[in-house]
């Protein structure tokens, strides 16, 4: 003797959108539980789910809600269901230099350098920008550190000194 039920279903707005589910030892007709066809709730199951709500599209994939459904429009960069899969692989090949590590960005990637290189591309000598004076000659070690090798009569950091000979 399930009433309930076909009270149930006849609430629904889409004819189909419900399935009669009677609870047990229940007499009440106002004791009726509603279970609802994929992608519709609410209490008469007239309402569709929007799977949009929230996001689930990510890296600012764009969500097209359907019936029991979404599609995300991925950037160009990615793709997967979710938007949540790196598609392009910026890191292949590698385009670090000198022993960079490289990861992979949207549409880019980044370098960490080692070895006291510098730039985009790990393609700078740190010597790029030790400024050693009066044709000193800047030298890199296996760790990265940088100094300048000065000519005869010159001293300092930069080579900048004069290296006077006291007698
Ligand atoms: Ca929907
Ligand atoms: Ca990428």
């Amino acid at each position: 003797m399930c009433i309930s039920s076909f009270t149930c279903c006849n609430f629904a707005n889409v004819e189909g959108n419900c399935i009669e589910n009677c609870p047990q030892n229940s007499n009440s007709t106002e004791d009726f539980v509603c279970e609802c066809l994929p992608g519709y709730t609410g209490g008469d199951c007239s309402e569709e789910i929007d799977e949009c709500s929230p996001n689930p599209c990510q890296n600012n994939g764009n969500c097209t809600d359907f019936l029991n459904g979404y599609n995300c429009a991925c950037d160009a960069d990615y793709t997967g269901t979710n938007c949540d899969a790196n598609i392009i692989d910026d890191c292949d090949p590698n385009p670090c230099q000198n022993g960079g590590d490289c990861v992979d960005m949207l549409s880019g990637y980044n370098c960490t350098c080692s070895g006291g290189y510098t730039g985009l591309n790990c393609s700078m000598s740190a010597c790029s920008d030790l400024p050693c004076q009066n044709d000193g000659t800047c030298v890199q070690g296996s760790t990265g550190e940088v100094s300048c090798v000065c000519p005869g009569g010159f001293q300092g950091s930069f080579c900048e000194g004069k290296h006077f000979h006291c007698l």
